[in-house]
C-alpha cells in the first residue's frame, strides 16, 4: 500500500525540478524542505479531497472548534509520521545525500498562538482527524505569530515572526470562499405595516475574509480535517467609489487599515487586552467562520434552518470567540427573519464553551461604548439577551437585585462594561473547565449562581496532549523502546503504556530506559552549547521549567530557590547535594514588566552561577532564548525533573506537565491543575507533591498573608532577598533586580511564593535523595511514562463527544500512500 523508498525519491526530485524550478545540484537545505513537503501533501490532498466528499455525502453533524490561537508547530515531520512515511522519506533523502534532520529544522514554527490554550487547540485538531470525527477549526491567519524572543545582556527583546516569509508549503487559499465582514455604522430600525419592527444596521466599512486552509492529517493519513485561518483585506467593492473618485491615496488606507485585522497576534497569556483591534479581530474570524458554516449548511438543506442545530456544534475556545453567539442571532433573526424564541432554541443548542483560567485580568470584558462604535447591533442583540436572562434570574430568586446584577451580562460602573463569560455561559449548552480541580472551581467560585440556575450545563473535560507528537515525533529513541516492550499501537491507544510498569524495576529496561534518557540529554546539552555557549553535564540532574513567564506560575519560586543552592555552596564548599542543571524556557508578554524582570534575574544569577570556579559542575542555569513548540520537542525527551509549581488554584490544568511525565519526567509540584490527577495516575510514591493546598492559600489569605513574617523568620528567605538587592549577580548597578524583592515583600506576594518556599525546598532535597538511588529513580520514571494513559488528547476529545458534542465518527477509505 505504501511507496518505495525510490518512488519517493522520485517525488522528491519532481518537486525540485517542476515546483521549486531547481536540481539536486543547486537545492540547498530549504529547498530541499519544500519539496519534501511538496511530496507529502500529494498524499495529504488527496486525503484531504476524499475527507470532504465523504462528510459531504454522508451529511455529517461536525464540531467547529473556534479558536483565535492555534499554536502548530512545525507540521513536516508530523505529516510524515501520520501517513507512516518518516523512515521512507529519512531513506530517501539519505540516497540524495541529505540528512532529514537538517531539512526538518528548515520549517519555521507556526506560532499563531501563545501558549497553553493555542496549544490545547492543537492537539485537540489532531486527535479528531486521527479518531475520524468530522471537524473544522477555525482561527485568524495571522501574518505575524507570537514575538521571536533575543536575549540581550540577560534581557528579553521581541522581534517580529515572519513565518511565511518564503511561502508556506502546506497552507492553500480558497478565494471561492472569501466572506465579508461588516464593521462600525448605524441601526436603523424600521416599522413594518403589520406593527413589527425590523432592524437595519448600515455598516460603515467593509472588509473582506480570505480563507486559508491548513490541512490536519490524522495518524494512519485516512481522515485530513482542515484548519481554516481567515486572512483580512480590503473590500475591492467598498473602496471603488473611493478609488473611482480619484482617491488613490485614500483608497490604500482603506486598505491597510483592512489588512491591520489579521496582521498580528496579541502577545498576552492570560491578560485581556482591552483593545479595539482585539475585539475586531475576534468579530472578524468569528463572522467570516459562521457564515462559512452556515454557506455549507445551506448547500445542503437550503433555507431550512429546523435542522441546523443537529448538524452544527461549535465550541468556543474560551470567550475570545464570545461574540459569536450574538453574532449567530443577528444572522438568525436580521437576516433569515426567525423569530427570537426560535432563533435563541438554534443558537444555545450549537454554542458550548470552554473556560481556561479563573485569573480576574484573564476575564474579558468589553466597555458597552467600544461594542457600541463597532457592533452597534450586536450591542443591541447582547441587551435582549441579557433582557431575558434578567427575567429568568427573577423567576428564580424572585426581587433579589444584588444577584441580578451579579449575574447580569452588563456590569454597572463609571463604564458600563459587557461580560463575554458571563455571555459566553448564557449562551451555550455546555460549559467546561479543563481538569477536576479547575472546574470545581469554576463551579463554585467564577460561576457559582450559573450552576444553581442550570444544574447539568457546567461539566468538566481533563486536557490531553497527542502522543503522537510528544512521544512519537518528538522522541524516537523511547518510542522505539515502548514499541518493542508494548507493541505499536500505543499512539493510538495510549493505555497501553501501563503494559510498562511491570517492567519498572527490571534492570535491564530500566538500563535501556534511562540509556534513552542519557542520549536525549547528550542531545539537548548539543542544542543548549550551540545557542548559549554553555557546556553543562548531561550525569547532572536536568530539571526543566518551561512555559510562559507569569508570577503565578512562579519562575520566581525555582530562582529563589536556586539561589538558595548556590548560597549553600559558598557557605559550605562541600554541600552535598547530585548536579544539577536549571534550565528555563519562557517568553514574557512584551509589556508585563515584572514577568521580563524575573526573565533578566535567570539570566544574571545563570551568569554568576555558570562562571563561579566555587560551584564547579554542581549547580549550572540556562536560559534557552525563544521558547517555542519546536525547541519544547527538544527539551522534553530529556528532562529528569519538571517543575509544576503554581500557586495552587491558578494553573488550570496544565499540558507541559502531561508532556514532561509522558516522556519519562518526574514532577515536583504543587496540588493545582492536572498535577492533581497526575498525582492520582502515577501515585504518590512517584511524584513529588509539594506546599499549600487551594485551601491552605485560601485560609492563609483569610488569616492575612504577611510574607514579611516569613522573610523575619527564615534567615535563608531574608538573605536571599537581600542578596537581589545588591549588586552581586548585576556588578556595578545595584538594585538592578530589586523589583522580585518588592514584590514579594512590599505587593504582598500576591502569588504565595515566600510561604511556600520552605515545603519546595525540602522537595528539592527528597528529590535529589531520590535521583541518587539509580534504581529507584529509573523506577519512578518508567511508572511516569507508563501511567500517563490518561492524558492522551484523544480521551479528552472522547468526552467532549460524550458530554458535549455528541459526534459520531465518520470513515474515510484509505487512499495508496504515494
Ligand atoms: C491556559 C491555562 O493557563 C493552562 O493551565 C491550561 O492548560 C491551558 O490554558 C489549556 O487549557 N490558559 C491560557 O492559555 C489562557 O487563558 N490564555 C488566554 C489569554 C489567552
Amino acid at each position: 500500500m505504501k511507496i518505495s523508498k525510490g518512488d519517493f525519491k522520485a517525488a522528491i526530485i519532481r518537486h525540485l525540478h517542476s515546483t521549486l524550478g531547481t536540481d539536486e545540484n543547486k537545492a540547498n537545505n530549504h529547498a530541499w524542505w519544500k519539496a519534501t513537503c511538496a511530496a507529502i501533501q500529494e498524499n495529504v490532498l488527496e486525503g484531504l479531497r476524499r475527507t470532504q466528499k465523504t462528510h459531504y455525502m454522508n451529511d455529517t453533524r461536525a464540531v467547529h472548534y473556534f479558536s483565535a490561537e492555534f499554536l502548530m508547530g512545525r507540521l513536516l515531520s508530523n505529516n510524515m509520521q501520520n501517513f507512516g512515511l518518516y523512515d521512507v522519506a529519512h531513506g530517501a533523502l539519505k540516497e540524495l545525500g541529505v540528512e532529514l534532520a537538517d531539512v526538518l529544522e528548515e520549517e519555521p514554527d507556526m506560532a499563531l498562538g501563545n501558549g497553553g490554550l493555542g496549544r490545547l487547540a492543537a492537539c485537540f485538531i489532531d486527535s479528531l482527524a486521527t479518531m475520524e470525527l468530522p471537524a473544522i477549526g477555525y482561527g485568524i491567519h495571522y501574518e505575524h505569530g507570537l514575538f521571536r524572543q533575543e536575549i540581550k545582556s540577560g534581557a528579553q527583546i521581541e522581534r517580529p515572526d515572519s513565518w511565511r516569509d518564503y511561502g508556506n508549503p502546506w497552507e492553500i487559499c480558497r478565494p471561492e470562499s472569501i466572506q465579508e465582514v461588516s464593521l462600525f455604522g448605524y441601526v436603523e430600525t424600521k416599522y413594518g405595516d403589520n406593527g413589527g419592527i425590523k432592524k437595519e444596521w448600515h455598516p460603515g466599512s467593509i472588509v473582506k475574509g480570505v480563507p486559508w486552509d491548513i490541512p490536519v492529517v490524522g495518524y494512519g493519513g485516512k481522515t485530513v480535517n482542515v484548519l481554516r485561518l481567515w486572512q483580512s483585506e480590503a473590500s475591492d467593492y467598498f473602496n471603488w467609489d473611493v478609488f473611482n473618485a480619484g482617491g488613490y491615496v485614500d483608497a490604500q488606507r482603506e486598505n491597510i487599515q483592512a489588512e491591520t485585522i489579521s496582521k498580528v497576534l496579541y502577545p498576552n497569556d492570560e491578560t485581556e487586552a482591552g483593545k479595539e483591534l482585539r475585539l475586531i479581530q475576534q468579530y472578524f474570524f468569528c463572522s467570516c467562520s459562521l457564515k462559512d458554516i452556515i454557506r455549507r449548511y445551506k448547500r445542503a438543506h437550503g433555507d431550512d434552518w429546523s435542522r441546523f442545530k443537529e448538524q452544527v456544534v461549535i465550541q468556543l475556545n474560551d470567550t475570545h470567540p464570545a461574540i459569536a453567539i450574538p453574532e449567530l442571532m443577528r444572522i438568525l433573526v436580521d437576516r433569515a427573519e426567525l423569530d427570537w424564541d426560535t432563533a435563541w432554541d438554534i443558537s444555545t443548542h450549537v454554542f458550548a464553551y470552554t473556560n481556561h483560567t479563573l485569573l480576574p485580568e484573564a476575564l474579558e470584558k468589553w466597555p458597552a461604548r467600544m461594542l457600541e462604535k463597532i457592533l452597534p447591533r450586536h450591542l443591541e442583540i447582547i441587551y435582549e439577551i441579557n433582557h431575558r436572562f434578567m427575567n429568568e434570574v427573577d423567576k428564580k430568586w424572585p426581587g433579589d437585585n444584588s444577584k441580578k446584577a451579579k449575574l447580569s451580562i452588563i456590569e454597572e460602573g463609571p463604564e458600563k462594561m459587557v461580560r463575554m463569560g458571563h455571555l459566553s455561559v448564557i449562551g451555550s449548552f455546555k460549559v467546561n473547565g479543563v481538569a477536576e480541580l479547575h472546574s470545581r472551581l469554576v463551579k463554585e467560585n467564577l460561576f457559582p449562581d450559573f450552576d444553581a440556575l442550570w444544574p447539568d450545563k457546567l461539566t468538566n473535560v481533563t486536557n490531553g496532549i497527542t502522543p503522537r507528537r510528544w512521544l512519537k515525533a518528538c522522541n524516537p529513541l523511547l518510542s522505539e523502546l515502548v514499541d518493542k516492550k508494548v507493541g505499536e499501537d500505543w499512539p493510538l491507544n495510549l493505555k497501553k503504556l501501563e503494559g510498562l510498569a511491570k517492567h519498572a524495576t527490571n534492570k535491564t529496561f530500566q538500563k535501556s530506559f534511562m540509556s534513552v534518557k542519557q542520549k536525549n540529554k547528550q542531545l539537548l546539552a548539543d542544542e543548549i552549547y550551540a545557542s548559549t555557549g554553555i557546556q553543562v553535564d548531561t550525569n547532572a540532574i536536568f530539571d526543566i521549567q518551561i512555559k510562559r513567564l507569569h508570577e503565578y506560575k512562579r519562575q520566581h519560586l525555582n530562582l529563589l530557590h536556586i539561589m538558595a543552592l548556590y548560597r549553600r555552596i559558598l557557605e559550605n564548599p562541600d554541600y552535598d547535594m547530585h548536579p544539577r542543571v536549571f534550565i528555563f524556557g519562557a517568553k514574557a508578554a512584551p509589556g508585563y514588566k515584572l514577568a521580563k524582570d524575573i526573565i533578566f534575574a535567570i539570566n544574571k544569577v545563570a551568569d554568576k552561577v555558570n562562571n563561579d570556579p566555587r560551584v564547579g559542575n554542581k549547580l549550572k542555569v540556562v536560559f534557552l532564548p525563544n521558547y517555542r513548540v519546536s525547541l519544547a520537542e527538544k527539551m522534553i525527551p530529556a528532562c529528569d525533573v519538571s517543575e509544576q509549581i503554581s500557586t495552587a488554584g491558578k494553573e488550570a490544568s496544565g499540558t507541559g506537565n502531561m508532556k514532561l511525565a509522558l516522556n519519562g519526567a518526574v514532577t515536583i509540584g504543587t496540588l493545582d491543575g492536572a498535577n492533581v490527577e497526575i498525582a492520582e495516575e502515577v501515585g504518590e510514591d512517584n511524584i513529588f507533591i509539594f506546599g499549600m493546598t487551594v485551601e491552605d492559600v485560601n485560609a492563609l489569605k483569610a488569616s492575612g498573608y504577611n510574607p514579611k513574617d516569613y522573610y523575619y523568620k527564615d534567615a535563608e528567605i531574608k538573605a536571599i532577598l537581600d542578596w537581589l538587592e545588591t549588586d552581586y549577580f548585576t556588578p556595578g548597578k545595584p538594585g538592578a533586580l530589586v523589583s522580585i524583592k518588592q514584590s514579594l515583600l512590599d505587593l504582598g506576594d500576591p502569588f504565595f511564593v515566600l510561604a511556600d518556599f520552605r515545603a519546595y525546598s525540602d522537595a528539592q532535597i527528597e528529590v535529589d535523595k531520590a535521583y541518587r538511588d539509580k534504581a529507584r529513580w529509573a523506577e519512578m520514571v518508567i511508572i511516569n511514562t507508563a501511567m500517563m494513559g490518561k492524558f492522551t488528547s484523544d480521551r479528552s476529545i472522547q468526552d467532549y463527544v460524550d458530554r458535549v458534542w455528541r459526534l459520531d465518527s465518520c470513515a474515510v477509505e484509505q487512499q495508496k500512500i504515494r
